[in-house]
């Protein structure tokens, strides 16, 4: 079969299907509302698209939580609804990517309803379970990401079962092959179906120690926020035993053997594994036998200076010599990126352009997540507007992820941005309205233009796609890199500060031309480049 590695250095959009686009009037976004709207997509120059969970699910983790891995929650639509999404992706010359959330099933699944049953039914096994201790609690210390311990007692089994996120994500049990064989004829089904590649939901979390090992504690200095003791104690240990298993090697190799049946399909894992996420990552994506991609949360945190780029970047290319990365700024997950950034709105709209600019000049693939093209900022909801039941437990220490799920919007004039004709599940800020993308598209130094602009660039110069990097010394707050391949060489200096900045280039880089980068004025004389606050410059290194 054929392998053309489309992936690396792809651009990838994420979809958030609740909070795309609604055809059937529900005021939940669905997958007609997906097609209707993938135009707009395509017009921005990407490669793919990244679905979040459309399958069958009691939505209690917003479809993160599925009840049918091979078929579609009505509340989305149809299989016939998918295939017709599919073609019209295709038509557009966008590939397709599905979240697969295979660590664990929802509470409502069959396979759980039948391994809850008893402690002997064929399916007893396909989940984590355990006896209490001697005293009756939990059989360890483990505890889940979304708060309490890792482990749920079952009155009818009288025993606990694992679960590292809520109580209804019941954690299956990799250990058992049946498992293994049963989610991979899930990705057979869809594979089938056509679709390009899959991005793994806590790909590090499939296995678990079989021993049930205590994980060793944390000391209590610098832990912080949600990680706090007295707010979520989930950051005070060290997870050495509830993730990350050995075994996953394993199993990720007998699923790149699947879809190594199919021409072309591709592959990326989300990673999150504390310190540890780069040896992971290097374990899982070297060899080009497991996974093609993993996405880390190294870009996803609040810190955007040169120092923290350039140690994420450099620490991935040293860690992982032939794997290969995929960057996100901003997800379903976490506050959206220009609020984390940006000290006033003043500054939102320079740093939304900057940070696209500097994701689409890195090495590695690009994630973006839907209504950064409009440099949305996080919606500010009150506690009775919240539906993540993540927030909802830790508000107001954590206020949860709906602030950058609310619903894209598309036109101005329109009530709820034209998302959808009935109330939306999640309110649509005024201050987004204003933001549509019809209002932007009329306006040619909006956001969006840049979006297409700088994705325009990034396809013009191959070297962005498959050069090497290489960071150069810069003064506080600039961040400097040149990337390099057979045929070009390109140098990049970012001021990522609020101050201006001036970078020399250095003599050995040679003759440099500058080239006309979107957004930024060309400000150089005598290798002595002036950059504004989040100003950009770029010259091309002649031989
Ligand atoms: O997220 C995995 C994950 O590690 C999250 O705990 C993440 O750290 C947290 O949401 C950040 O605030 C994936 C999905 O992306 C997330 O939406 C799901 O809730 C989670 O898995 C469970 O399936």
């Amino acid at each position: 079969t054929k392998q053309t590695e489309w992936w690396r250095g792809a651009v990838i959009y994420q979809i958030y299907p609740r909070s795309f686009q609604d055809q059937g009037g529900d005021g939940i976004g669905d997958i007609p509302g997906v097609t209707s709207r993938l135009e707009h997509v395509a017009s921005l120059g990407v490669d793919a698209i990244w679905l979040s969970p459309f399958f069958t699910s009691p939505q209690a983790d917003m479809g993160y939580d599925v009840s049918d891995y091979c078929d579609v929650d009505p509340m989305f639509g149809t299989l016939a609804d998918f295939d017709a999404m599919m073609a019209e992706a295709h038509r557009l010359g966008l590939k397709v990517i599905i979240d697969q959330v295979i660590s664990h099933t929802s509470d409502q699944h069959p396979w759980f309803k039948e391994s809850r049953a008893s402690r002997d039914n064929p399916k007893a096994d396909w989940f984590v379970w355990a006896e209490p201790k001697p005293d009756g609690t939990a059989p360890n210390n483990w505890l889940s990401v979304f708060g309490g311990p890792a482990w749920e007692w079952d009155g009818t089994r009288k025993q606990y079962y694992m679960h590292n996120f809520l109580t209804s994500q019941p954690d299956l049990n990799f250990h058992n092959p049946e498992v293994q064989n049963a989610v991979l004829e899930a990705a057979r089904f869809w594979l089938d179906r056509g679709v390009d590649g899959f991005r793994f939901d806590t790909v590090n979390y499939y296995f678990h120690d079989r021993k049930l090992r205590d994980n060793p504690p944390l000391s209590e200095e610098g832990v912080f926020g949600l990680d706090a003791p007295d707010v979520n104690p989930y950051g005070m240990q060290n997870h050495l035993y509830d993730k990350t298993q050995p075994e996953n090697i394993g199993f990720l190799r007998r699923m790149r053997a699947l879809l190594d049946q199919y021409d072309d399909r591709a592959t990326v894992g989300e990673v999150g594994d504390g310190a540890r996420s780069l040896q992971t990552v290097a374990a899982y994506t070297q060899g080009g036998d497991k996974l093609n991609m993993c996405y880390t949360f190294d870009l996803l945190s609040p810190d955007f200076t040169p120092g923290h780029i350039r140690r994420s970047v450099e620490g991935f290319f040293r860690a992982v010599s032939d794997g290969w990365v995929c960057w996100a700024f901003s997800n379903h997950d976490v506050e959206r990126h220009v609020s984390r950034f940006m000290e006033s709105e003043a500054e939102r709209e320079s740093i939304a352009k900057l940070a696209l600019t500097l994701i689409a000049t890195l090495k590695g693939s690009v994630c973006l997540y839907q209504g950064e093209e409009l440099g949305l900022p996080e919606a500010d909801l009150a506690f009775e507007d919240l539906r993540d039941p993540y927030g909802i437990r830790f508000w107001p220490a954590f206020k949860g992820r709906d602030g950058c799920r609310t619903p894209m919007v598309w036109e101005a004039g329109r009530a709820h941005g034209g998302f959808s004709t009935a109330k939306p599940w999640l309110p649509v800020p005024y201050e987004h309205a204003v933001l549509a993308v019809d209002a932007q598209e009329a306006d040619p130094h909006s956001v969006l233009h840049h979006y297409r602009a700088a994705l325009a660039f990034r396809k013009a110069h191959g070297v962005l796609r498959d050069g090497s990097i290489t960071f150069l010394d810069a003064p506080e707050g600039v961040l400097a890199f040149v990337r390099e391949n057979d045929t070009e060489k390109l140098l990049f200096v970012f001021n990522l500060g609020r101050e201006a900045a001036s970078f020399l280039i250095p003599p050995e880089l040679g003759r440099t031309v500058p080239v006309a980068i979107p957004a930024a004025a060309v400000r150089e004389a005598n290798g002595r480049v002036d950059l504004d606050a989040f100003d950009v410059f770029c010259a091309e290194c002649r031989r």
